[in-house]
């Protein structure tokens, strides 16, 4: 088991962004296992939840002449429009049904205002509307921030530039994650989160190889050891 202080972050695993759903990320539904045998191995664990309203404005059906994948001006900077997906109490809404991670104590719901999508699971797209996420983690004691989930280029990638600049500890589980856009990966979420958050793999959950060593520390070496290997 992880120590205290450790939570480990499953992001939006749910049906619309698996096979099948409404904004589905290739392979989506194969993090499902690997999420849960992490679970396992943490006392602390989060969930989130995209969840819209209908009609809301981060969908291109709200947006005559839009069509998914275009892009759109809001009042806090450009935003993707997406199909309507994850709408509130929507059987696509609803985690994946092989998720199985009861102890988990907290599920953070975001992008429930109809004018602001929310990608990260501690601030809205505008960057100034916090989700409550970092409060709960700061009350709670919980430093150190290990990301999971879908999809790896937008609601994982921003979570964690989120959570380091929220001065957590943060690291991505990246076979624990899938991305909507591999092309994305490389000229985004590579650059950006280069040298100011972890990146692991752990070969199913077996062990832990590192895919960014510098700047890592030997505290992290250490937790991986005992924790993956
Ligand atoms: C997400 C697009 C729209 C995600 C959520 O979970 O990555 N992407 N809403
Ligand atoms: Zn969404």
């Amino acid at each position: 088991m992880n120590s205290e202080s450790d939570v480990l972050i499953v992001i939006d695993v749910q049906n619309d962004f698996c096979a099948g759903g409404a904004l589905a990320v290739p392979g989506g539904e194969a993090v499902v296992e690997l999420a849960n045998r992490l679970g396992r191995r943490f006392a602390n664990v989060v969930l989130t939840q995209d969840w819209h309203p209908a009609g809301h404005l981060s969908f291109a059906s709200s947006h005559e002449g839009k069509a998914p994948f275009e892009t759109t001006d809001m009042p806090y900077g450009p935003q993707v429009l997406w199909p309507d997906h994850c709408v509130q109490g929507s059987a696509g809404a609803a985690f994946h049904r092989n998720l199985d991670i009861p102890h988990a104590a907290l599920v953070v719901r975001k992008g429930f205002r109809l004018e602001i999508d929310s990608y990260s699971a501690f601030f809205e797209n505008d960057h100034a509307t916090a989700t409550g996420l970092g409060g709960y983690l700061r009350e709670r004691g919980l430093s150190r921030v290990y990301l999971s989930g879908l999809a790896t280029d937008f609601c994982v990638q921003f979570s964690a530039l989120d959570a380091r600049e929220q001065g957590f500890e943060t690291t991505v589980i990246e076979d624990a994650c899938r991305a909507g856009d591999n092309e994305e990966i490389d000229d985004r979420y590579l650059k950006k989160l280069r040298g100011e958050v972890y990146r692991v793999e752990t070969d199913d959950g077996t062990k832990a190889r590192m895919l960014n060593l510098d700047g890592m520390r030997e505290r992290l070496y250490r937790f991986l050891a005992e924790k993956f290997v």
